[in-house]
């Protein structure tokens, strides 16, 4: 009956130990939680129910929690995969199944580990900006398997969590491991990582930028020295962005205002360094110069200190061509309707004529080839 990998003695690594898999699920669990809650607050602040507020600051706190998102979910690959490699030998367990208890277990694991692996790959995916193998909405399909993956996880650790803290109490393993000790496969996993995480953060971390050889962003690569998500060309506005009849049309409870460039350049300009923190987790700081979105708000009078504000594109379609400004970044004298990035005009790939810039919001956000501004009385 018991062939293959059913037979007994079918996995002779003495290095798999409950004592190995407990520490490598600790350590998965900790990257994982922390991977879920940074993850959940991007999808909050990108997309907020009422009774959410996001602040205006600090500044780079976005920056900060989705740079730590994908550093988490990178240094899972190395931890997912050991792990995997541990435990996996229980997929063979004889007799398949014991227990209605038992099976539904075993169920649980097999979503547990569809999910996890969904989400690494699908995150890795993302981050490359390789969407073929995934042909459905990215955002959408990580933030619902992220919940799949949390509820098999609780289950998990519900049922494994007294093996674990009995594997973990105990001092040593019993037997002689391999030539390769438990701690030296830990540190080995830990060192890559390590090194995974040494190779990418420097696309968030700038001191670190030399390093970030497998990054695929760098901060201070793309013109005018900042990277670029989507060019002027990839959203089809090179034409309109270039044309001198170019007009912003500013739209509130007073009326609307039709500003060329001169009349936008005659506004009292402010000068801000604020970083672009993509979703992706790259994220570069530029010095942006331009009009504060309260004055241009105050125009058609609305009221600065509380007033919603619709910024919309001359990109005609896409996912990222309007977004919505909050009082609390409306208001900020940080945000800006940008026409300078350090004191040039704005390169066509970094939204000429004009682009928003907030503190503390997604790169998602941070609309560029701005056409049409609208206020919103406060609800
Ligand atoms: N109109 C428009 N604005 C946009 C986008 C877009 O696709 N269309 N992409 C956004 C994304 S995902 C990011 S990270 C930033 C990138 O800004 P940069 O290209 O100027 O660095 O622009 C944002 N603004
Ligand atoms: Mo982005």
């Amino acid at each position: 009956m018991r062939r293959g990998p059913m037979r007994a003695g079918a996995f002779p690594s003495r290095l798999r130990s409950t004592r190995l898999t407990s520490q490598l699920g600790v350590a998965l669990g900790v990257a994982f939680a922390v991977c879920f809650l940074t993850g959940l607050l991007s999808h909050l602040v990108q997309d907020p129910p009422g009774w959410f507020r996001w602040p205006a600051r600090p500044v780079g706190l976005y920056r900060f929690t989705q740079g730590l998102h994908v550093a988490t979910g990178l240094a899972t690959v190395p931890l997912l995969g050991v792990k995997l490699w541990s435990a996996y030998p229980h997929l063979f367990a004889w007799p398949p199944v014991r227990s209605v208890a038992h099976a539904l277990e075993r169920a649980s694991v097999g979503v547990l580990v569809a999910a996890a692996l969904f989400q690494v790959v699908g995150g890795v995916l993302n981050v490359s900006r390789w969407y073929a193998p995934m042909p459905f909405f990215f955002t959408a399909g990580h933030y619902w398997v992220a919940w799949l993956a949390v509820g098999a996880l609780l289950v998990h650790v519900g049922v494994h969590l007294p093996t674990v803290r009995g594997a973990l109490a105990r001092t040593a393993a019993g037997t002689p491991p391999d030539r390769l000790s438990r701690r030296g496969l830990l540190g080995g996993v830990a060192a890559a990582a390590g090194l995974i995480t040494l190779t990418t953060v420097g696309q968030t971390v700038r001191p670190l930028s030399g390093l970030a050889v497998l990054a695929p962003r760098r901060p201070d690569v793309g013109p005018q020295g900042l990277p670029v998500n989507k060019t002027a060309d990839n959203a089809g506005v090179r034409a309109r962005a270039l044309d001198p009849s170019y007009r912003l049309a500013v739209v509130g409870p007073a009326g609307r205002a039709d500003l060329d460039l001169a009349a936008l350049h005659a506004f009292a300009q402010h000068t801000a360094d604020l970083p672009i923190a993509c979703v992706e987790g790259w994220s570069a700081t530029g010095r942006w110069t331009g009009v504060r979105l309260r004055d241009l708000v105050a125009l058609v009078g609305g009221d600065p200190d509380r007033a919603e504000v619709l910024v919309e594109s001359l990109e005609a379609a896409g996912r990222y061509r309007a977004s919505t400004v909050a009082p609390a970044h409306a208001r900020d004298p940080l945000t800006l309707i940008a026409l300078r990035l350090d004191g040039e005009p704005l390169h066509p790939d970094h939204g000429y004529p004009a682009r928003l810039i907030a503190p503390n919001r997604p790169g998602v956000l941070q609309t560029k080839w701005v056409a049409r501004i609208t206020v919103r009385e406060p609800r």
